[in-house]
């Protein structure tokens, strides 16, 4: 028999269940102002203080059900009393999720933070992620996320191995100071700001760096920081397999890291991705149940907090779809050798409208079935519009 989707062997209880428990962390510099290399536009009402940022936060909470908690990027966030920032969140019904040290705005780190030639330069880097495990202790974080922008621009300009050796001895350092419990979640990227050669360039980098250190060093993978072409999907099954697939950063791309929204350039792609996902925990795979999902999007000509809204229905998309490929099938063609019988039934999967999942997702939390449309009804948007006192960027910085 088959189900009003039209699947067989699928449990929509279970998948309406695994939609319901699945949540996606947003990135408190999504809700500030943002732009290229070229402007930053004021939108306005945008959040210039991390109060607002988790008011904003706390709206796409409201409507999706699935966002309670908030990335925070340092020193952007910065804050003198983290218990009365935790107080706040908690008041909103959300919590503070992954700590991210900034090691790639002050002028010290030109040529470099954990890298650098000058020990004192490393010394400095080392100390301000030592602050960013502090704060996430205190806002009760479990989630340390690390992206260097240490690279070099030019051939001789350092000497690679060392620089190698400069990283895993400050990044040992760290790892020796994390809390049990804790993870560090190394991001990798593979140009931009440098573009000779970047320290943590590609997921391979990452995973040798993580097992180096220890089991609670993981690999952070953003979709927008692979050269094009790249199977991403293949990359989660190898780090899925390695237990040491730590998070995401999503966001969409078609050339660069373009910090689009999730899911809108390449939805396939994203679907491809969770497929993984679901297969390995289908085979019970432990770390497919510990993965950190986090939005990282700066939004520069779109309204901040709709965008959001949109890149968690998106994401939420591409996992629902996921979730309803038949393995069972899957699986006989696999092991039939039939190709195109095999691909049929993530094509069944991803074609499957699952709107009407979502929404019954929603009216079962007692939530409006249509996020976007309950936030724009809610007259949020107009509030902070007139009650923001304009303010021209919030994180100083030109293009996340
Ligand atoms: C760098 O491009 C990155 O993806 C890192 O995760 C940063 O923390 C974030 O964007 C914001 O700049
Ligand atoms: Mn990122």
């Amino acid at each position: 028999m088959k189900d009003s989707l039209g699947k067989q062997h699928i449990d929509l209880e279970a998948v309406v269940g695994a939609i319901q428990q699945f949540t996606i962390e947003t990135p408190s510099w999504g809700y500030g102002d943002s732009g290229t290399r070229f402007k930053v536009f004021h939108w306005p009402g945008a959040a210039s203080t991390l109060r607002e940022k988790l008011a904003d936060a706390a709206q796409v909470n409201s409507v999706t059900g699935v966002c309670p908690s908030v990335a925070i990027h340092i020193p952007w966030d910065q804050e003198d009393d983290w218990q009365a920032v935790k107080d706040y969140a908690d008041r909103l019904g959300l919590h503070i999720g992954a700590v991210n040290p900034n090691l790639f705005q002050d002028d010290l780190y030109r040529l470099g933070s954990l890298c650098h030639y000058d020990k004192q330069v490393r010394q400095r880097a080392i100390e301000h992620v030592l602050e960013c495990i502090h704060i996430a202790q205190e806002v009760g974080s479990t989630v340390i996320s690390l992206w260097l922008a240490d690279g070099t621009n030019y051939p001789g300009q350092d000497d690679l191995r060392r620089r190698r050796h400069r990283l895993l001895d400050s990044l040992q350092v760290i790892y020796a100071a994390l809390p049990a419990g804790m993870r560090l979640l190394i991001e990798y990227k593979f140009f931009e700001p440098a573009f000779y050669s970047t320290d943590l360039p590609d997921w391979g980098t990452s995973l040798l760096m993580a097992q180096k250190l220890g089991s609670q060093a993981e690999v952070l993978v953003d979709t927008g920081h692979h050269p094009q072409g790249t199977n991403i999907a293949q990359i989660v099954a190898q780090l899925l397999d390695e237990g040491r697939l730590g998070g995401f950063h999503f966001n969409d791309r078609r050339y660069a890291d373009d910090d689009l929204i999730a899911g809108s350039q390449n939805p396939f792609d994203l679907f491809c991705i969770f497929n993984e996902i679901a297969g390995a925990s289908v085979e019970g795979n432990a770390n497919a149940g510990r993965i950190a999902y986090m939005i990282d999007q700066s939004h520069n000509i779109e309204p901040k907090i709709e965008a959001m809204i949109q890149s968690v229905i998106n994401i939420q998309t591409a996992y629902a779809k996921a979730l309803l490929v038949d393995h069972t099938a899957l699986r006989a063609a696999q092991e039939a050798g039939d190709v195109l019988g095999a691909y049929r039934v993530l094509q069944a999967a991803y074609e499957t409208d699952v709107r009407p999942l979502l929404a019954e997702v929603h009216v079962r939390q007692g939530r409006n079935p249509e996020p976007i449309a309950a936030f724009r009804a809610s007259g949020y948007t107009e509030r902070i519009e007139r009650e923001r006192v304009a303010n021209a960027t919030s994180s100083g910085y030109p293009g996340a």
